[in-house]
């Protein structure tokens, strides 16, 4: 298949480990990691996957399995000091990455935020000042990689950055405040249509898009208006308020009316809107799971802003070791409605940026992982995508998560998304997924097609 991009992809964070080296600053991770039982087993990224030194070995790797293109992020800290100069080493590194990449034949999607923010910058996403500061940082990226790196992506997962870090408290900064989350969201939605268009006016060519998380939502009663209405609000901040204002059509009225007093007005400057939906090349959709919710007991901080009342119900489906259902027939359907309401009324193709499995990996005496569970995971999303292309979504790639066992956030090293294991020794060992995908780049087939 010609017209189908295959990729892996990782995070900074996750990864590069070299916390303090080369004049790299301190990140909002890096501060969180030390909050006394913030992150499972006291774990951090000083070390992580000790890629900031075994880039040029990680690259062989992602050339042996046929990677077409390598989705990685960029750690804002290492690139931009607490004064706003540029660290030229930082960026070194970042050069290094992209030329082994192009020398090896795969194409370097660069994105710039994916949740390691300069913990030196006051006020965090609460303060409008660090939507700015974005822009600045993208362009000091652009000057250095911008002759070289074609496919930019703003931000990763605006959601996770509002929502869970100052909405439910489980990522950093680890605040719990509704006002907060959507001041949050607005001005990490602000950053990114300020850096799109920065990028735009420095490079007419460049392409240029955002990834975007979705966990669809389907009310456990489909015939109980509480529970279909619980489902609505969930989808409005968790989906349409992202969705809706990148695309241009600014916040949805519902949302606004939903959040009430905790809708950030001041925050929200005329103009913005305008701002946010600066034109987009492609749109990253990263899609795990579904939830099946009903309306019950708030119970605690929650990352549904407008819906505190959400409770998710198992459907008895197989989950991953996320304890998250698998449902590849919610992915296509997902597909389905992002082309039909966003994307392709815009003409803009959607490339899946992230989608793998946690999984319980046992490796063998040699430290091999036949992580069956892992292929049939893919497998059966890969097929969906076939599927939702046979009915007319313009998907145009798809990228694993992720490379490498990597850092899983508030999880630390305790769940398994890699289809390379790394060991102890920080080895890279290749699962059976991983010479699985290797096949399907080969073949370029997406997976089997589904009864
Ligand atoms: C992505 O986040 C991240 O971009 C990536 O860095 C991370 O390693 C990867 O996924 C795996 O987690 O949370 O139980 O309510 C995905 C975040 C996952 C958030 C699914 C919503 C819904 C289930 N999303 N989650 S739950």
């Amino acid at each position: 298949m010609t017209d189908f991009l295959w990729g892996a992809a990782t995070a900074a964070f996750q990864i590069e480990g070299a916390s303090t080296e080369d004049g790299r600053e301190a990140s909002i991770w890096d501060v969180f990691c030390q909050v006394p039982g913030a992150v499972a087993n006291g774990d951090d990224g000083t070390v992580a996957t000790d890629h900031y030194h075994r880039w040029e070995a990680d690259v062989a790797l992602m050339a042996g399995l046929g990677l077409q293109a390598y989705r990685f992020s960029v750690a804002w800290p290492r690139v931009v000091s607490a004064d706003g100069t540029p660290n030229a080493a930082g960026l070194d590194f970042y050069e290094r990455l992209v030329d082994g990449l192009l020398a090896a034949g795969i194409e370097p999607w660069l994105t710039l935020y994916h949740w390691d923010l300069p913990a030196s910058l006051p006020g965090g996403w609460l303060n409008r000042a660090t939507a700015e500061r974005f822009a600045q940082y993208a362009l000091v990226v652009h000057d250095r990689l911008g002759d070289r790196v074609r496919r930019w992506t703003t931000l990763n997962e605006p959601w996770c950055s509002s929502m869970l870090s100052y909405g439910a408290g489980v990522h950093a900064p680890g605040h719990a405040d509704p006002t907060e989350a959507l001041t949050a969201a607005h001005h990490l939605l602000l950053g990114h249509g300020l850096a799109a268009r920065a990028l735009r006016d420095a490079d007419a060519s460049a392409s240029i898009g955002i990834t975007l998380n979705y966990t669809p939502a389907v009310p456990a009663d489909p015939t109980n208006p509480a529970y279909i209405d619980v489902v609505r609000r969930v989808d409005g901040t968790a989906h349409r308020l992202f969705t809706d204002a990148v695309f241009g059509r600014g916040y949805p009225a519902d949302v606004v009316a939903d959040a009430g007093a905790a809708w950030p007005a001041e925050a929200v400057r005329a103009g913005d809107e305008a701002v946010i939906g600066a034109p987009l090349d492609f749109l990253g959709v990263n899609y795990y799971t579904t939830e099946m919710v009903r309306a019950g007991v708030p119970a605690g901080p929650s990352p549904h802003v407008t819906a505190p009342e959400a409770e998710v119900v198992p459907r008895g489906l197989p989950t991953t070791d996320m304890g998250w259902e698998i449902d590849p027939d919610g992915f296509a359907r997902l597909l389905g409605r992002l082309h039909d309401t966003w994307a392709g009324p815009a003409g803009v193709p959607i490339y899946i940026t992230e989608n793998g499995a946690a999984c319980a990996d046992e490796p063998d005496a040699d430290g091999f992982v036949d992580d069956t569970d892992r292929i049939a995971y893919l497998d059966a999303h890969l097929a969906a995508v076939e599927e939702a292309r046979g009915a007319g979504a313009d998907v145009r790639g798809y990228f694993a998560w992720t490379l490498l066992d990597n850092f899983e956030w508030a999880f630390g090293y305790a769940k398994r998304f890699g289809i390379v294991r790394v060991d102890e020794e920080l080895r890279r060992i290749p699962k059976a997924s991983a010479r699985w995908f290797a096949q399907q780049i080969a073949t370029g087939r997406l997976g089997a097609p589904r009864s």
